[in-house]
């Protein structure tokens, strides 16, 4: 009842098939991939330097292709609302100059990330970006992108694609592989390219994702533990509203600046270094609305640190009444929820067997993501599709590994 979904081996041989369909017999050289993710707690804690508890999907994004002699670039994709593969023809600046955005939208990432990798590049090789005329340190490419991670559906199918195509550029010209480093890129390029302020985990957990364990962050030090979370007698539950309100856009980047004043309002560098404490002693200059996001972030953070010790020590319970918890407060404090993810959230708690539900990622749609009993999914399924007005989808999911090199043969 749950959907199925392509492996990266069956992405890449359908990416395989569609170069040597577009470029003709020239074989591609060079594949990766990297997943998509699901955050299991921690929402809007990440650009407030707090801690996330995100882990790595089976479902990912493949970019196969190979090296040009000239500085050209093509890139072409076949996405789950097309008919037809769609294109993009660029040309590498040879002055360095930047690689502005521009249409086609969904090439502003591939664009990102060239940008920030030969950033990243003429940085660790101390050339300044303007010296480097005769000697471009990313060579022109053509490449395929297949991802089985739905678009816009809040699991980082941005950051997916970012992060394999990065992962794809190191292996065209490799760097030092610092993996920090990647997912900073990858970040910048959702920053300068989609115009979207996001926080780190999304890319982090992208790169550092690794199977069988969710990954504690703390997105100030950007140090990261691995928390087992492999038991069979447990499922991790994934259903998308395939609901996308458009306020997703504007309303992240007022969450975010409201939280940067926040804090300057408290003295202190981020929300991360605020206590309740701190913030009900500044409650007289402070609006109710930034009141609201202020405690939102303050005790997620919190709650993150405790769900991931309660996932430790497999009190599963306990991690449920957090993920709850967490969705209350960003239904009523935060405000990010909407009515179709506050009905998936109902609908699963009723179950016999659910310990814990909750939306995840920027919210206003997308999906929610549930902690169940592996003998309850069946039943969970059905009582969701019966309770939901919309029409779900849903994904059975592991804990996945993260960014990689595929092997061609
Ligand atoms: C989006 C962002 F990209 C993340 O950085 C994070 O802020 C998340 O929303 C909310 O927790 O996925």
């Amino acid at each position: 009842m749950a959907s199925s979904f392509p492996s990266a081996a069956e992405l890449v041989a359908g990416a395989r098939r569609l170069f040597g369909h577009v470029f003709g017999e020239e074989a591609p050289l060079t594949a990766a991939c990297a997943p998509g993710r699901v955050n299991l707690i921690g929402e809007h804690t990440d650009y407030n330097r707090g801690f996330v508890l995100p882990m790595a999907l089976p479902l990912v994004t493949v970019v196969v292709g190979g090296q040009t002699s000239g500085p050209n670039v093509t890139v072409v994709t076949l996405s789950e609302d097309a008919d037809e593969p769609r294109r993009v023809d660029f040309c590498l600046p040879s002055d360095g100059s930047p690689l502005p955005p521009g249409l086609p939208s969904w090439a502003n990432y591939v664009k990102g990330v060239i940008q920030h990798y030969r950033a990243y590049l003429f940085h660790a090789l101390c050339v300044p970006v303007s010296c480097c005329a005769s000697a471009p340190p990313v060579p022109g490419f053509r490449a395929v992108i297949a991802s089985s991670v739905p678009l816009g559906g809040g699991l980082s199918s941005s950051a997916s694609l970012e992060v394999a195509f990065y992962t794809f550029l190191q292996q065209l010209k490799p760097d030092d592989g610092d993996k920090v480093s990647t997912a900073l890129a990858c970040q910048k390029a959702e920053h300068t390219h989609a115009a979207v302020p996001c926080g780190i985990m999304d890319q982090f957990v992208s790169v550092f994702g690794r199977e069988g364990h969710a990954l504690l962050i703390d997105c100030r030090s950007l140090e990261s533990t691995l928390v087992p979370l492999a038991d069979p007698s447990l499922v991790i539950l994934i259903t998308n509203s395939n609901v996308k309100h458009s306020l997703t856009g504007s309303e992240y980047p007022t969450r975010r600046r409201q939280c940067e004043e926040a804090a300057s309002t408290l003295g202190k560098d981020s929300l991360r270094d605020a206590t309740i404490k701190d913030l009900e002693e500044a409650r007289g200059r402070v609006s109710d609305v930034t009141y609201r996001r202020a405690r939102h972030v303050i005790e997620e953070i919190e709650r993150t640190v405790r769900a991931a010790e309660a996932l430790k020590r497999g009190a599963y319970r306990e991690f449920g009444e957090l993920m709850v918890e967490s969705h209350n407060s960003l239904r009523d404090l935060y405000e990010v929820s909407c009515r179709e993810l506050d009905e998936l959230v109902s609908a699963a708690m009723e179950v016999q067997g659910v310990f814990g539900s909750r939306m995840t990622g920027g919210g206003f749609g997308g999906c929610t993501v549930t902690l169940l009993q592996a003998d309850a999914i069946d039943r969970t399924i059905v009582h969701i599709k019966e309770r939901y007005r919309g029409t779900p989808t849903f994904y059975v999911t592991t804990p996945s590994e993260g960014a990689r090199a595929l092997s061609l043969h």
